[in-house]
């Protein structure tokens, strides 16, 4: 465990900010997190894997939430949504991200419809970050049927802006998309939209702003050489001066990790930026046995991120 540290360097106290051993939990397999901070504490909003050992495909049928009040313990507060959370799906709790809005928080999932066809994206709604929550709107938010989203309809990512916006982004498969959301945070507002500059976007957008400048962060299945094989992402990031782009390419900040899939987000936390992905270190861990980590974070002088140095412990 890598708590917050206290070291004496040329007779100046230097205070190592907190982060956690990784992998963060160690007893189910986690993916796909979404940190969210609420007061004194990181929440991480993550699926689960439960592929038995040499499945070759995902199984995920619950979404979980992970608490921290240092970055460093994590507290494992089991499934707080489940595909039977939403009655009109049937499979896949694939990765999903929390907001908070009008008192409530809004938990935005990719989920398979049954029937409906391929992925589709739900909202459930809870008074606290940890639930209870039931299906906010009785159907999909997106779904394959919604006009113009012929994207793969996973990954939601959700941003509310300082005048009280709120802006979906989502999508898989090269194909990225954006809306925004009305006050009620359960009906789009507006048209879908295809975002530009998302150079060699896979999957997983992460949207969040720093100084008054907007980040995405975004699995990109790469031709820039950031990965070894076509199998694996990197996470890329760009930066616009408007919540809806266009977007401004600005490299990698995430290496590959040990999963194919590569899903993260940012937060800061107790004064310091930590990145939450998830890898496959897990003992016994692999591409459908994924295992969240959280590492430090740090952007330089001028906004550029800086590239995460993964740590195993
Ligand atoms: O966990 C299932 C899918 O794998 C997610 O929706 C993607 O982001 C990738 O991590």
């Amino acid at each position: 465990l890598l708590g917050a540290a206290i070291t004496l360097v040329a007779g100046v106290v230097v205070a190592t900010p907190a982060h956690a051993a990784n992998p963060i939990v160690t007893s189910i397999y986690t993916a796909d997190p979404a940190p969210l901070v609420v007061g004194g504490t990181m929440y991480v909003h993550a699926g689960r894997d439960e592929a038995a050992s040499g499945q070759q495909n995902f199984q995920m049928r619950e979404w979980r939430v992970l608490s921290s009040t240092d970055a460093a313990t994590w507290t494992d507060h089991g499934a707080r949504a489940n595909v039977g959370t939403f009655r009109w799906a049937g499979a896949d709790a694939w990765a999903s991200e929390v907001e908070p809005g009008n008192g409530n928080y809004y938990w935005y999932t990719s989920v398979n419809g049954n029937g409906a066809g391929w992925m589709d994206i739900g909202v459930a709604v809870g008074d606290s970050p940890l639930g209870p929550f039931t299906d906010a709107k009785g159907g999909p938010l997106i779904s394959d049927s919604t006009p113009n989203s012929s994207a793969l309809n996973i990954d939601p990512t959700v941003f509310t802006d300082d005048d009280g916006q709120a802006y979906l982004y989502w999508g898989g498969y090269w194909a990225p998309r954006a809306a925004k959301l009305k006050p009620n945070m359960i009906e789009l507002d507006g048209p879908i939209v295809t975002p530009q500059g998302l150079t060699n976007f896979w999957e997983a957008p992460f949207l969040f702003k720093r100084n008054g400048l907007y980040y995405m962060m975004y699995a990109a299945n790469d031709t820039g050489g950031c990965v070894t094989s076509s199998s694996y992402a990197c996470q890329r990031y760009a930066t616009a001066t408007s919540p809806m782009g266009p977007w401004t390419q600005r490299g990698v900040v995430l290496g590959q990790v040990s999963s194919t899939t590569n899903h993260a987000g940012v937060a800061q936390f107790n004064g310091q930026w930590y990145v939450v992905y998830h890898n496959a270190q897990a003992p016994g861990g692999g591409n459908f046995r994924r295992s969240v980590a959280v590492d430090l974070l740090y952007f330089n002088a001028d906004g550029t991120m800086q590239r995460v140095v993964q740590t195993a412990a």
